[in-house]
């Protein structure tokens, strides 16, 4: 491989919190075992391809700021190499387990549906030998079926069927260029499977598409023998008004209704969790008790505006409660923690990106490992367990079991004439506990 805008850097490694250099990890000291596991093997970070190498920096208001070599190269497809050639290079440098991207990330579109499935497999191909010499395995591939015009009225949920059967066309390769490429998940996010107007939608007929596309990736993944998780990522509005993936129990209740509840997961995005307005550890831990916990997208957005910032994480006490619920969940398995974060448009330079990626790393791994202690500890858990603890007394379990009828419950209250006293919640007593770990 030739130079990349990466070369000059050496690898990322970990300094520990007294080193003052800026390209240096200070939390996440990637051996070191906390809860029996390596650090490595809980967080399994993964890097953005659209995020690091595809964007430009330009908004609705201005032109693109940011300016990569092969940005400006006529070959689209010596361009997508040279691309790659910079993925894999960064990638080295901050010597993280694991990418993500969407077909139009690695691949330009081709003029027919036939040149653009011809483009994918070659840069597969071409990513394939790339990974021969690399440390950094596929978390997740997906399918950009929002960014064409074509897409424009949706991708599963488009009025027109041939939008529908190129879509799941589209999708079909993508499953077998992850598969390939040894992916642990195929994500789906709705990027225009939503609406603007009920005036011109069905929404009956845009589900049911929905639902039916989803079960023809569960129907494929099993005829392909792809052993990674199928994970459909929530998200409530941007770009249509109305998403219909809205949150994590809008996903569950569609995916009962299709009867894929123990096939689909969640891949779960802090941003998206913010313009639901929920926090991400509700999602987590919504999807957690649902037993739909996939992987997670990593990120903040800005409580001052109402849309998708993409921000690289800064707050430790909102990442250290996430993290919190992962651990109690059992972990990630084989999802993930992808940096689906932007540098600001201002942030021009190719080490802009390390340092966005150096202060998410570590800042997922600072608040893991302040989760871990409040997790070992086991005082909150404790206190928890304690305000429900009544549940446990043998009449109150049989209650809930459905196994006494409505008159046997008012029967046993009215003749011990209960009186139900309220009880502290203790709120500023757990925040200090949480304050105690920061
Ligand atoms: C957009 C989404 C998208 C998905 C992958 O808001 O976050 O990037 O993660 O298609
Ligand atoms: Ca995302
Ligand atoms: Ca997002």
């Amino acid at each position: 491989m030739g130079q990349s805008i990466f070369s000059s850097f050496p690898v990322v490694e970990y300094k520990g919190t007294e080193s003052t250099s800026d390209l240096a990890y200070r939390w996440y000291d990637a051996d070191r075992t906390v809860l029996g596991k390596p650090l490595r093997e809980h967080l399994r970070f993964a890097v953005a391809y659209w995020h690091s190498l595809v964007m430009n920096g330009s908004d609705p208001f201005g032109a693109p700021t940011i300016n990569r070599p092969w940005m400006n190269r006529t070959d689209a497809m010596q361009a997508a190499q040279d691309k790659a050639d910079a993925a894999f290079d960064l990638f080295r440098v901050l010597d993280l387990p694991f990418y993500t991207f969407h077909d139009r990330d690695i691949t330009p579109d081709g003029e027919t549906l036939r040149e653009s499935i011809t483009n994918l497999h070659t840069m597969s191909d071409y990513l394939a030998k790339k990974m021969e010499s690399s440390k950094t395995r596929l978390l997740w591939g997906t399918a950009n079926l929002f960014s064409h015009p074509r897409f424009m009225s949706g991708a599963a949920t488009n009025p027109d069927p041939e939008v529908f059967a190129y879509s799941a066309t589209t999708i079909k390769h993508c499953m077998d260029v992850t598969k390939k490429l040894g992916g642990e998940n195929y994500v789906l996010w709705g990027g225009r499977e939503g609406y603007e107007t009920l005036l011109n939608t069905s929404l009956k007929r845009e589900l049911e598409q929905m639902g039916r596309m989803l079960t023809l990736v569960v129907e494929y993944k099993h005829k392909i023998g792809f052993s990674g998780q199928i994970l459909l990522e929530p998200k409530p509005k941007e770009p249509t008004v109305h998403q219909y993936d809205f949150d994590t129990a809008t996903v569950f209740g569609f995916l009962k209704r299709f009867g894929l509840e123990n096939e689909v997961k969640v891949n779960l995005e802090a941003n998206h969790a913010l313009l639901a307005g929920h926090t991400f550890e509700h999602e987590i831990a919504t999807a957690a008790d649902l037993g739909i916990l996939g992987s997670l997208d990593i990120n903040r957005g800005d409580p001052l505006l109402g849309w998708d910032t993409d921000q690289f994480p800064t707050d430790l006490y909102s990442m250290t409660l996430a993290m919190y619920h992962v651990i109690q969940a059992g972990g990630l398995g084989r999802g993930g923690m992808n940096f689906d974060a932007k540098v600001r448009r201002q942030s021009t330079e190719p080490e802009d990106l390390l340092h966005a990626h150096i202060g998410g790393v570590d800042m997922c791994a600072r608040a893991f490992l302040i989760a871990a202690k409040i997790h070992e500890e086991g005082r909150l858990a404790d206190i928890v367990d304690e305000r429900y603890a009544g549940w446990n007394l043998p009449e109150n379990k049989a209650m809930l079991a459905g196994k006494e009828p409505p008159e046997a419950i008012a029967a046993r209250s009215e003749e011990r004439n209960i009186n139900p006293q309220p009880r502290s919640g203790r709120q500023e007593q757990l925040e200090n506990l949480i304050n105690r770990h920061l």
